[in-house]
């Protein structure tokens, strides 16, 4: 496997967490909740303080149906927390479908950018990235939030990520963006419905045959509420899956994720740390 451009103490022998901090009013789990700059920023650190490897800031929701925000908005939410964040020594990653947001985002010291639509909504997001020579989370994606259900269609789920994003990986390398930046993501929920979300999950393996490194961001997402919905139905709100997460991000440890993208850190940085202790005890060291 490639070794990713960041420098993250007890990296290389446990899976990363990363926090998130939404500065939006609308995400999916915490929209409106740090979406003041001060607010954002105590947040990201109080994430380090609990485990929190890198802190991934985004400024645009990317929840089933959301509206896009304009660059200006997006530039004004992220950069200044990033810039704080950064001056406090934390490892910063930015989310953004946007290139000028990835450039400003880096110039403000984020080490990572983590671009959900894998460099299709901007085309062009692989020249700037590569021309920084940061981290690039490449997720699989195949349309912007207000349509991306009616894309959840596939005859076979693990495969056609694989293959997607396979595409992707040559486009990139193609574009001048190097290996050893490229981490993988397949994307749980955007395009996908809970049934695939789990074939993807119990398809880790087949996804780290493409031989880079992967990043699962299963936390508080809807199939999580389903598959914990109460006798009538009723799935349960996003707020009480935390426990599932972590559940979720103990065995993609194990099955050998690079990093879990999740909104409650503590927990997850423990759950970590025991799938790395079974792994080594499972290979006799
Ligand atoms: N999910 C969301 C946002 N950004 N980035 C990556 N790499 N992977 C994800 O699964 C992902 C992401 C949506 O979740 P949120 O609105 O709760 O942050």
């Amino acid at each position: 496997m490639t070794s990713v451009p960041i420098s993250v103490p007890g990296g290389a022998e446990r899976c990363l967490v990363m926090g998130v901090v939404n500065v939006t009013p609308d995400s999916f789990s915490d929209g409106g909740m740090w979406f003041d700059e001060a607010a954002a920023v105590r947040h990201g650190l109080d994430l380090v303080q609990e485990g929190a490897d890198i802190v991934d800031v985004g400024g645009e929701s990317t929840r089933p149906g959301a509206a896009r925000v304009s660059l200006e908005e997006e530039l004004a939410r992220v950069v200044p927390v990033i810039r704080a964040l950064r001056s406090e020594g934390v490892v910063v990653s930015v989310d953004t479908m946007r290139a000028e947001v990835a450039k400003a985002a880096v110039e403000a010291g984020a080490q990572l950018v983590n671009d959900v639509s894998g460099g299709l909504a901007d085309p062009e997001m692989p020249r700037v990235v590569a021309a920084t020579g940061v981290a690039y989370v490449v997720m699989h994606w195949r349309g912007h939030s207000h349509d991306m259900d009616s894309r959840a269609v596939y005859a076979d789920v693990v495969t056609e990520v694989r293959e997607e994003l396979s595409k992707r990986v040559d486009l990139v390398l193609a574009e001048g963006v190097s290996e050893e930046q490229i981490v993988l993501d397949p994307g749980l929920g955007f395009a996908k419905n809970a049934e695939h979300n789990w074939a993807v999950l119990a398809g880790i393996p087949r996804l780290a045959e493409l031989g880079l490194p992967l990043l699962i961001g299963a936390s508080r997402k809807r199939f999580l509420g389903r598959l914990l919905a109460g006798p009538d139905g009723t799935p349960r709100p996003f707020s009480r899956s935390d426990d599932a997460t972590l559940a979720v991000t103990a065995l993609a440890a194990h099955a050998g994720a690079w990093c879990v993208r999740v909104h409650e850190v503590g927990p997850n940085a423990d759950a970590v740390r025991v799938a790395a202790a079974w792994k080594r005890a499972g290979a006799g060291t």
